[in-house]
């Protein structure tokens, strides 16, 4: 497969930011009438932060690499990118990374305050089950490719991935960790949720088993890398660039990629394992120009 450039992974970033915006712009219109107030504008506000969307792309790029065709895939995109958002609402409250900078705004407790980023943060989960149900009903889905589709997505943002591993990571904070014992935190922490969107792509496209298991080890390395790529980007980008504050792993004393290999060494092992990715899926037989370019931005992207 020719490697497929940055302007591809643009155009397809551009595209699923623009679709899953307007699922996602819906649905706060939605869950503001419902909740009303403060707590509604402020699930607006963690929803409609404008982010990369990379997740969403995946999805995206994974439902069409088998055939998927349905506009209403930007649906379950939705639900994926609320599972983050979630995420990132917690991640930056006190009692975890303590951050006043996402995606160049104030983190939702600095809008708002802590009381109504906790309980947003913790709306946004049943939201994203909703998003997903009501994708299926559009994409005519059965039962039970629902239910598999559920339980990758809600497996993995649970305790075996993104919880799990956010855990593992507020645990080691101040203690340098192995590489083994890093990678095991990566792989949940931020590689779960960029896994299942792979995954749930390829099931809402009715992919094969075989099929799913491609896109899941795909997921799996390029999960990984994108952490790898986080720590570099950390530690050699701006607070601006980023939209988030930089150097908070140092200021943590949390042990990162850099730390262990440095940062040639860390980019090294992001542009191995993207590579892998992409030569797995080739080998598997689902070549994909839209998911080796968003490989390719996973590890080249500089926020
Ligand atoms: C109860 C222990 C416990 C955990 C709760 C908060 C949480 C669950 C998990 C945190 C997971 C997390 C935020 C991991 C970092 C992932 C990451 C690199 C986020 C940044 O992703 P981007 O760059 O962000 O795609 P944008 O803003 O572009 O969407």
């Amino acid at each position: 497969m020719s490697a497929p450039g940055p302007a591809a992974s643009a155009a397809l970033l551009a595209e699923a930011r623009d679709l899953v915006d307007a699922e996602l712009t819906g649905w706060a219109a939605r869950l503001a009438s419902e909740i009303g107030g403060r707590h509604g504008e402020a699930l607006r506000y963690a929803l409609l932060t404008p982010g990369k969307r990379v997740r969403a792309a995946l999805v995206l790029a994974a439902f069409r690499s088998v055939g998927g065709q349905s506009p209403a895939i930007a649906e379950v995109a939705a639900a994926v990118e609320t599972v983050h958002a979630y995420s990132l609402v917690h991640d930056d409250l006190p009692c975890m990374d303590d951050d006043d900078l996402r995606r160049g705004r104030p983190t939702t407790h600095r809008q708002f305050d802590v009381p109504t980023a906790t309980r947003v943060g913790f709306l946004l989960v049943p939201v994203a089950a909703r998003i997903l149900a009501s994708a299926a009903s559009r994409l005519a889905l059965s039962a039970s490719t629902l239910g598999r589709m559920a339980e990758e997505l809600f497996q993995g943002g649970g305790i075996e991935g993104m919880v799990g591993g956010q855990w593992l990571d507020l645990e080691a904070e101040g203690r340098t960790l192995t590489l083994a014992q890093l990678m095991e935190v990566h792989r949940g922490k931020t590689g779960a949720l960029i896994r299942a969107s792979c995954t749930v792509g390829g099931m809402a496209g009715g992919a094969p088993a075989d099929g799913v298991a491609a896109l899941t080890a795909f997921g799996e390395d390029i999960g990984l890398a994108f952490q790898i790529a986080d720590d570099v980007l950390d530690c050699t980008g701006t607070s601006e660039e980023l939209g988030k504050t930089a150097g908070r792993d140092a200021a943590l004393a949390k042990s990162t990629y850099v730390l262990l290999l440095g940062v040639d060494g860390a980019r090294r092992e992001a542009e191995t394992l993207a590579r892998r990715a992409v030569e797995r899926l080739e080998g598997a037989g689902l070549p994909s120009d839209a998911l080796g370019a968003l490989a390719g931005y996973i590890v080249s992207r500089t926020s």
